[in-house]
Formats: structure tokens, sequence, C-alpha cells
């Protein structure tokens, strides 16, 4: 039976850079990546979204614009990840270290794409274009992306598990 995951993924900008943390352990370990982690019961998404930033970079978030959704399949797996994706520039503290992720400020023209997902080299023109997308990517192993949608859309469904 295939179950499907929720998951949140904040991207935080300031003019030219985006915030990136180094995983330290768990899933996307060795990456660079914005910061996120499972939606739990009783929250929503964007809830779990703002907890996860502040307990992975410390920083806080009055609000959070929802920017994309894209479900990963990983083939030989029987979950889908489906993963919230937000954006925020309008946020409070500084960028600390924790447990999971060590933050970097990066410039736009220097992300390290090639110690980050492969699919985020694919997404990012969207983001920072501040477009609207959907995407469905299906990975053999962490490394190669098999097939994938992505298109940009008008408008993101609500904040929903559907
Ligand atoms: P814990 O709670 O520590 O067991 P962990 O296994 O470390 O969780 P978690 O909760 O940090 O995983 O969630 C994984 C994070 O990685 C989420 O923010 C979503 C993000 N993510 C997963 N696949 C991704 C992909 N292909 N591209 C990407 N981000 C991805 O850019």
């Amino acid at each position: 039976m295939v179950t499907t995951k929720l998951l949140t993924l904040v991207m935080v900008v300031r003019p030219r850079q985006i915030l990136l943390g180094m995983k330290k352990r768990g899933f996307g370990v060795g990456r660079w990546n914005g910061f996120g982690g499972k939606v739990q019961p009783g929250e929503t998404i964007e809830q779990g979204a703002k907890r996860e930033l502040w307990e992975e970079s410390s920083l806080t978030a009055q609000s959070l614009e929802k920017i994309g959704r894209i479900k990963f399949e990983f083939v030989g797996e029987t979950e889908i990840m489906d993963v919230h994706i937000f954006r925020t520039d309008s946020y409070q503290g500084e960028p600390a270290e924790s447990e999971e992720m060590r933050p970097q400020w990066f410039d736009m023209d220097k992300i390290p794409f090639d110690t980050m997902w492969p699919d985020d080299i694919i997404w990012f023109p969207l983001l920072f274009q501040k477009k609207l997308f959907e995407g469905y990517f299906k990975f053999e192993g962490h490394t190669t992306i098999l097939d994938y949608t992505l298109q940009e859309v008008q408008e993101l469904a609500a904040d929903q598990a559907s």
C-alpha cells in the first residue's frame, strides 16, 4: 500500500542571498537544503514549517508564503514524500547551528547545487522568479532522477493533506 508522508521545506531569502542548512543527520545528510521536516499530528502544514524552521535554524517567521508542492517517489519504497515548500523574507533572529543543520547564507549565483538534492537545480529558478509550482520526481536511490514533472501554477491548494 502506498502511503504519503507530509513534509515541509522553508526557503529563507534576503536580497540576492538564500539561507541553506547543511543537514548533519537523517534524511538528506551531507546536503545543503532548506529547513523543514515532518508535519506533526495536530498542527497545520504552515505551523509545522515554522516549528521546523525555528528548531533547525533558530529563526522565527511571522509569515510564510506558500510557493510550491513536490511529491517524491523512491523506486522500491511505498512511501511518497509530499513536500510543501514555503518562502520567507520576513524573519526574526540570527541563524544558529542546531543538532540537525548548519546554516549559511549563499549568494544567489553561488548556490552549491552539486551538494544538494538533484531536483533543486530544476525548481530553484521558479523560486527565484517567485513563480508558484507543482512537481513530481521519481528517484532511484538518492542521486538519480528517473522521471519528473514540474509546472508553474496559478494557485496552490489550501493547507490540507490531500
Ligand atoms: P527526523 O525527524 O530527524 O527523523 P529526518 O529523517 O532527518 O527527520 P526531516 O524530517 O528532516 O527528515 O525531513 C526531510 C527534509 O528534507 C524535509 O525538509 C523535506 C526535505 N526533502 C526531502 N526530499 C527532498 C528533495 N528531493 N529535495 C529537497 N528537499 C527534500 O530539496
